[in-house]
């Protein structure tokens, strides 16, 4: 039975239908009285509710959309960090007063309903998360979006810390089921890996025909993505990997019982795993085959699907169909979609590379050059001998073509290739071929202008653009920070609330002198920092203050985001308080939490050094209650949403020009904080929006960091031997201070030795003065409440519904 919409037959509009449809469900989940049911079976009741609702209204949708009459938009992504679906689903039916009132008034814990839902890890951080803002405010917009990627059955690890390290444990996430999917057997494609490919001349036409390979049978499961409180409901579709039968019967009937088994786990392991590096490339062939397991099935789809709406042909493809690639792991789009239109659907190539550049556009998440993607040729023309080919056709006619239009640039051609060295250049493939490449924030898509692509650039200027990234406001601010939500609707009316309005929220701006209002703010920030102390306290045993200034650093642990500044000035403030204890300070509670991807020794470090820390200042009775440290432990979307709305300062401090755009930054922006942050990815863009005077910046800019890089003259050495307080410090690290044992012998090397090369002792100094700063203004609390409401009332632009509306505009164009 669902619930609401007065076009459908099914109907429990009202609390009492609601209740009575709830309590039922209970019954039949349970098999027993609702006396009887757990917190378990009541999520599993509220699940199946949300989705008989939803689905009702998804068939609708699909079929709608199957007839092809608006321009539809697929995201391609290895990673889709979606979250904890409940919630969020409740509240984009308009079911939120409902279902709280009724479960409250049956007794029934809410929260405690949707703690049983295991968070899905389906991403490493950053660029995973962002598609799930993306399908978010693209459903709520009302523009039909898809996503496409892995159902990994495990997915990133889930994080303990014992004895101050990071110890990672596998994140079953599949172990109770998942209420929120629908398996689609009868959608399976096979993927071909491996084998040869055969020439033939049929007519005078060349056919390419791809044998004795490997067959995977990709199995679709489909999340519904439900639009606030509209009638949009589109689809994340997520690729399970199977052997093409079951058991390989004839291979075991022979007696080969370990070959036929061999062959079932080969299949599965495709979508085994979710790699859990952030940055780093791992050329690894499991990871090629994943990136063409998806990227294979979902074009077959996509294509089987358009050609059935219009005639068989293909000849309006690229004006109906969007493919967004995020980041290069979907790169094999192009060459694969080639593949189609010209081996299977007998195009012209010309036609066919027209009609391919026209449906694809590229976004770029990193300038790190350890995380570009290069295959080495081998292994790309080994697995994927025909895709392969096309790649190498491609690859042919675009040396050739600059070679004619810049015959005096040869070396230059050359670097742009995508085939040399070796190696496939997946970002290379992936700019020749898409119609649009942009960065995700302003700074960003300058560096890659004028560095990282810089030659693709000067030969393809029209296809380069900006989008800034966004963040859906649903999940991370009114889902959240229900107190905030409601002072913002008390304040100015509910008008903000609206998709693709949150900069209405503009017309806060005049409370921000107003001191009632601002006291108020100040209540609610107060309350959600009580409701993160004590979920500390229950799980980690800490107590925390929460009258402290709590100053955030919450994202995965990486060298160039400098977790390790931070802490070296949580330290700086310890020996202060050991030399001084009655130092009129104001307190703080440093909080961290991020996961380290578990080949990343160094990132490692970091995370012991900042339990070692913890252990220690928490520990010391001198220290009182004017200094905390904590790091929370697995960091993920649902952690994420307890801490952002508690949080006063974010902290943003990568090495200027590393950082792509970040999107924590916007996150806690909407709830209030203030960011204490480099001039770097979107930080510069909310220095802009909100005034130099309401954020904290400090440190080198992008083009001194450059500059230094290029030309020299950083010694980090110097640095250390004029400043007293980093010889105490950094002689702390080695010195055994933290204990025995506690050594950070690598961390002290890479400041000392190796020239420091994320900048971390050259911008201690001003890292210190502005943390001085802030201390300062935190003493006047109206002023930094005003600071706050003026922080939010200028985060509209951070919406992902303004993102995907620049999309639409800049590059989809669905309208
Ligand atoms: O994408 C992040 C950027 O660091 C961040 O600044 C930006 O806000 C965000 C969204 O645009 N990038 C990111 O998260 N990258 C990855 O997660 C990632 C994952 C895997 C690999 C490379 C990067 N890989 O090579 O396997």
């Amino acid at each position: 039975m669902a619930i609401t919409d007065k076009n459908t037959k099914h109907k429990v509009k009202t609390k009492e239908a609601f209740r009575k449809a709830f309590i039922k469900k209970v019954e039949e989940v349970s098999g027993e009285d609702f006396s009887e049911s757990t917190t378990r079976h009541q999520y599993e009741a509220l699940a199946e509710l949300v989705m008989e609702e939803i689905t009702a209204e998804w068939a609708v949708n699909n079929s709608r959309l199957h007839k092809m009459e608006e321009k539809q938009i697929y995201f391609f992504s290895i990673e889709f960090l979606i979250g904890r679906l409940l919630k969020a689903y409740v509240n984009n039916l308009g079911w939120d007063t409902m279902v709280e009132e009724t479960l409250d008034e049956l007794g029934v814990d809410y929260e405690a309903i949707q703690a049983e839902e295991h968070d899905p890890a389906l991403g490493n951080g950053g660029l995973g998360r962002l598609m799930a803002c993306f399908l978010d405010s693209t459903a709520a917009l009302g523009f039909p979006g898809h996503g496409n990627g892995i159902r990994y059955k495990y997915g990133l690890f889930e994080q303990k810390i014992i004895n101050d390290e990071q110890v990672e444990v596998a994140d079953i996430w599949l172990k109770n089921g998942y209420p929120f999917e629908i398996v689609k057997p009868d959608k399976a494609v096979v993927v071909k890996y491996n084998g040869d490919v055969r020439v033939e001349e049929v007519n005078g036409k060349m056919q390419f025909i791809h044998e004795n390979y490997d067959p995977v049978l990709a199995v679709p499961y489909d999340i519904p993505v439900k639009g606030y409180r509209n009638n949009t409901v589109n689809s994340l579709r997520l690729w399970s990997a199977k052997p093409v039968e079951d058991f390989d019967l004839s291979t075991f009937n022979q007696g080969h019982f370990l070959k036929a088994m061999q062959r079932k786990s080969e299949a599965e392991s495709i979508s085994q795993i979710l790699y859990p590096s952030d940055h780093g490339f791992e050329g690894k062939l499991l990871r090629l085959k994943q990136e063409y397991f998806f990227v294979c099935a979902g074009l077959k789809r996509i294509v089987r699907r358009y050609k059935k709406h219009n005639h068989g042909s293909m000849d309006g493809f690229p004006d109906k169909i969007c493919i967004h690639i995020n980041d290069t792991h979907p790169a094999l789009c192009v060459p694969e979609l080639m593949r189609i239109l010209v081996d299977e659907e007998g195009y012209d190539w010309d036609v066919a590379w027209d009609m391919t550049i026209k449906s694809i556009s590229f976004t770029n998440h990193t300038v790190l050059p350890e995380a570009l993607e290069k295959w080495p040729i081998d292994m790309v023309q080994k697995l994927l001998p025909r895709v392969y080919q096309i790649i190498e056709e491609i690859n042919r006619r675009f040396i050739n073509d600059m070679n004619w239009f810049y015959p005096d640039q040869v070396d230059r051609n050359y670097s742009m290739a995508i085939l040399k060295d070796g190696q496939v250049h997946m970002a290379h493939l992936a700019i020749i071929g898409s119609h649009s490449v942009n960065g995700v924030a302003e700074l960003h898509s300058k560096i890659l202008r004028e560095e990282t692509f810089k030659d693709f650039y000067a030969v393809f200027p029209d296809r380069f653009t900006s989008v800034t990234n966004g963040v859906t406001q649903r999940r991370f601010m009114m889902g959240s920070n229900p107190g905030l939500k409601t002072l913002l609707d008390d304040t100015i009316g509910t008008d903000w609330k609206k998709p693709g309005n949150m900069c209405s929220l503009e017309a806060l701006l005049p409370y921000a002198q107003d001191a009632a209002f601002c006291q108020k703010l100040g209540d609610i920030k107060h309350a959600n920092k009580e409701r993160l102390a004590k979920y500390i306290k229950e799980t980690q045993g800490i107590v925390l203050n929460p009258d402290s200034i709590f100053d955030v650093q919450v994202k995965r642990i990486h060298e160039y985001k400098r977790q390790l500044l931070n802490i070296l000035h949580v330290i700086l403030t310890y020996n202060q308080l050991r030399s001084n204890p009655n130092a009129d300070i104001v307190p703080k509670t440093y909080i961290f939490a991020g996961k380290a991807a578990p080949s990343y020794v160094y990132a490692k470090e970091v995370i012991r050094l900042i339990n070692v820390v913890a252990d220690r200042v928490n520990n010391d009775p001198l220290v009182k209650d004017k200094l905390k440290v904590v790091f929370v432990p697995n960091f993920n979307v649902s952690v994420a949403e307890l801490i952002y709305p508690a949080a006063e300062i974010s902290e943003q401090i990568s090495t200027a020009g590393k950082e792509a755009s970040g999107t924590g930054n916007m996150k806690f922006m909407m709830n209030g904080a203030l960011t204490l942050g480099t001039m770097d990815g979107a930080n510069v863009e909310i220095a802009e929006a909100v005034g130099m005077d309401n954020v904290f910046t400090f440190g080198l800019s992008d083009t001194e960091v450059y500059n230094y890089n290029t030309h020299g003259g950083y010694r980090s050495l110097e640095v250390y031997e004029s400043d007293s307080r980093l010889q105490e410090i950094l002689g702390q690290l080695i010195s055994g201070f933290f204990g025995e044992s506690a050594g950070f012998q690598m961390i002290y090397d890479s400041l000392l030795l190796h020239n420091d090369t994320y900048f971390v002792l050259k911008d201690f100094a001003p890292y210190v003065d502005i943390q001085d700063i802030v201390s300062n203004v935190y003493r006047d609390q109206k002023q930094w409440q005003k600071m706050s409401a003026i922080n939010i009332a200028h985060s509209g632009i951070f919406s992902s519904d303004r993102s995907i509306e620049d999309y639409e505009k800049r590059v989809w164009k669905v309208k």
